[in-house]
C-alpha cells in the first residue's frame, strides 16, 4: 500500500527567523497527524537550524533538500554532496526540478546521474517531471514523463525507482495558480504509472507520485482524492504553517 507524501519546496526563500516560525508552526499544526509523511526542504544555509527545531518538536517532520551534486568531494565550487546533505539529517532530496532544467540547464541524464548517486548513498530521490505548456499543447505530455523517466529506468533499471518519489509537475501549473484538474492530473499520474508498469508492474504499484503545481489548502482534497496522486510537493502554499499543514492533513 503507497504512502502518501506531501512535500514542501521552500526554493529560494527563507532566514532564521522565518525557518524559526514555519517549522515552530508547523510542528504545533501537525499535532496528531498520521497516515502522510510531512517533508520539507528548506534552502541548504538553513539545514542545521531546521534538523534542530525539528529534533525539539514532535511531529516527525523529514528534512530535505532541493539538489544535490555528482561529486562527493573536490574541486567543484558551490556545490554540496550527499553526504554533506546527511550530515545535516537530510534524507528526501528533489532533483530535477523544471527551475533547475530550465535556468541550470540540467539535462534527463545529468538528472539521472544525481539520482544513482543519491541512491548510492540512501537517501531518498524526489524527481521531478514535467512538461511545458507547449508540449502539453503538442500533446506531448505522456512522452516528455516517460522520456524523463526513461534516463533513469534504462541505465538503472526499473528496480531503480523503489523507494524514490517521482513529483509531476507541469511547468504550466508552476506558481502560476493554473494548477491542473484533479482529474487532468490522474490522467497523467495514471499514464505515468502505466509507462512504469511496463517495465514492471510491481514497481509501478508501489512507487510514490506526488503531484506539483500550485498545490494549495483549497485543491489538495480535490487531488489526493484520486487513486494515482499519493500526495504533493507544494512550494508557495508550504510557506505558511497553517496552509501548508492543512494539504498535509488532506492526505492523510
Ligand atoms: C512546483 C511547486 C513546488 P508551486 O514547483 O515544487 O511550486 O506550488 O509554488 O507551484
Amino acid at each position: 500500500m503507497r504512502h502518501p507524501v506531501v512535500m514542501g519546496n521552500w526554493k529560494l526563500n527563507g532566514s532564521k527567523e522565518m525557518v524559526t516560525n514555519l517549522l515552530t508552526g508547523l510542528d504545533a499544526a501537525l499535532a496528531g497527524v498520521e497516515g502522510v509523511d510531512v517533508a520539507v526542504a528548506p534552502p541548504v544555509m538553513y539545514l542545521d537550524l531546521a534538523q534542530r527545531l525539528i529534533s525539539q518538536g514532535n511531529s516527525n517532520i523529514i528534512l530535505g533538500a532541493q539538489n544535490v551534486d555528482v561529486n562527493a568531494s573536490g574541486a567543484y565550487t558551490g556545490d554540496i554532496s550527499p553526504e554533506m546533505l546527511k550530515d545535516f539529517g537530510a534524507s528526501h532530496i528533489i532533483i530535477g526540478h523544471s527551475e533547475r532544467r530550465e535556468y541550470h540547464h540540467e539535462s534527463d541524464e545529468f538528472v539521472a546521474q544525481k539520482f544513482a548517486f543519491l541512491k548510492e548513498h540512501g537517501l531518498t530521490p524526489v524527481l521531478c517531471i514535467g512538461e511545458s505548456e507547449a508540449q502539453n499543447e503538442a500533446g506531448e505530455t505522456v512522452a516528455v514523463c516517460a522520456r524523463q523517466l526513461d534516463a533513469v529506468i534504462k541505465t538503472q533499471g526499473v528496480e531503480a525507482l523503489n523507494g524514490a518519489i517521482i513529483a509531476y509537475e507541469p511547468i504550466w501549473a508552476i506558481g502560476t495558480g493554473k494548477a491542473a484538474t484533479a482529474q487532468q492530473a490522474q490522467e497523467i499520474h495514471a499514464a505515468i504509472r502505466a509507462h512504469i508498469a511496463s517495465f514492471s508492474a510491481e514497481v509501478a504499484k508501489n512507487v510514490v507520485i506526488q503531484y506539483g503545481g500550485s498545490v494549495k489548502a483549497g485543491n489538495a482534497a480535490e487531488l489526493f482524492a484520486m487513486p494515482d496522486i499519493d500526495g504533493a510537493l507544494v512550494g508557495g502554499a508550504a510557506l505558511d504553517a497553517e496552509g501548508f499543514a492543512a494539504i498535509a492533513k488532506a492526505a492523510a
